[in-house]
């Protein structure tokens, strides 16, 4: 299945479990459908039976006179309240698990905004979305070891954190899900929430964001790979980034500076490299090209792409809303947005 093509796929309807509460998670669930599946079969199989065997046959047939039967309403009151019940002390001894955090977890904090992940290390190691040497966008990867709790502390931060007069820089709802390890925890502006889990097996899990209200969460992928301690051990304090191979850049110095960037402060989540639309237009063949927005046909010049980065709102490009990019102007320096531009001129 493609959404566990990133680990080894094994189940037919889930992901491979990657913790040790997935089992449990996934054998509330197996209950829970096998359970409705019986009882669907007793109610609907009884109905049609009934229907058929008690059917008026002809017109001297008299319904019986039956007012009620204390056994049978008592029974069928008391067999669902036992299993619902049952369900309840179950779900609740596993969910009791999943909010006890551990002391000796690994602690992650994870920051979302409009649209990307960003993981941060107690050492300083910062995880973002990265560009490979190919041209292609890495998903941001949190390296974690196996059989460790790990602690999420997560937060939603604005697309520009230091800038705070931007109207339509606002931060929103998310919702961090790692469907192998069956986890899932809502990410909420101005407060933190949290989530722990201790990965069992050794591989690459996909992250996804699940809140679908709002344009690009669908596109906020991530991974999660877990390793053994001494691999984590030496990520963590080496400089090797997950997907990014450092050796020989064609960029020049600028444009390279311009492609951290463009990693770093977001502008990966909503525009993407290789002419695929996402939140905001390509950046493939921008450059020189004529474009078309509210303003009328403008050429792409370094002046447009400028415009274009610090006030975004001064035009808009046909097909995309005012108020989705936030404005940078205050936030970049001319350096900054120069690096940006050369960066953007490399993507042909
Ligand atoms: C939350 C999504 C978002 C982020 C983050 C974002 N942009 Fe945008 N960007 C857009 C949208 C939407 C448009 C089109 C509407 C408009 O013109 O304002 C756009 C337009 C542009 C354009 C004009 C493109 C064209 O086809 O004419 C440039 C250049 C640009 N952005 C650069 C950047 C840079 C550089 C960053 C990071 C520093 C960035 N953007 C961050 C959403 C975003
Ligand atoms: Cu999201």
């Amino acid at each position: 299945m493609w959404w566990s093509s990133a680990a080894n796929a094994s189940s037919v309807f889930m992901p491979p479990q990657g913790t040790a509460v997935s089992t449990q998670i996934d054998g509330i669930y197996s209950f829970l459908l096998i359970s409705s599946v019986i009882s669907f079969i007793i109610l609907i199989g009884g109905m049609c039976w009934f229907v058929f065997k008690y059917k008026r046959r002809s017109s001297n047939d008299k319904t019986a006179y039956i007012t009620h039967n204390h056994t049978l309403e008592f029974l069928w009151s008391f067999i669902p309240f036992c299993l619902f019940m049952f369900v309840f002390a179950w779900g609740w001894i596993v969910y009791h698990q999943m909010r006890a955090f551990p002391e000796n977890a690994l602690e992650v904090h994870v920051v979302a905004k409009k649209w990307a992940w960003r993981f941060l290390y107690k050492n300083g190691k910062e995880v973002t979305a990265e560009v490979n040497d190919k041209g292609e966008i890495e998903p941001p990867t949190m390296v974690v070891p196996v059989g460790r709790p790990v602690k999420l502390i997560m937060s939603s931060e604005k697309m520009n954190p230091a800038k705070n007069d931007d109207p339509y820089d606002r931060p929103v709802l998310h919702s961090f899900y790692i469907p192998a390890f069956r986890v899932k925890q809502d990410v909420v502006p101005g407060r933190f929430t949290a989530l722990w889990f201790q990965p069992e097996k050794v591989g690459d899990f996909w992250v996804f964001c699940a809140e679908y209200c709002g344009a690009s969460h669908y596109d906020m992928k991530a991974r999660v790979r877990v390793v053994s301690q001494d691999e984590f051990d030496g990520w963590l304090t080496g400089e090797a980034r997950p997907g990014v191979v450092t050796a020989a850049s064609t960029l020049s110095p600028m444009a390279q500076k311009g492609k951290q960037l463009y990693a770093s402060k977001a502008c990966i989540g909503c525009h993407t490299l290789n002419g695929s639309p996402g939140a905001g237009p390509t950046f493939k063949g921008l450059f020189g090209k004529t474009e078309t927005t509210d303003k009328g046909q403008v050429k792409v010049d370094e002046n447009y792409l400028r415009e274009s980065i610090l006030n975004a709102n001064a035009q808009i490009v046909n097909g995309y809303a005012k108020g989705q990019m936030p404005q940078f102007a205050g936030t970049l320096s001319d350096e900054e947005v120069l690096s940006l531009i050369e960066f953007i001129k490399t993507i042909k």
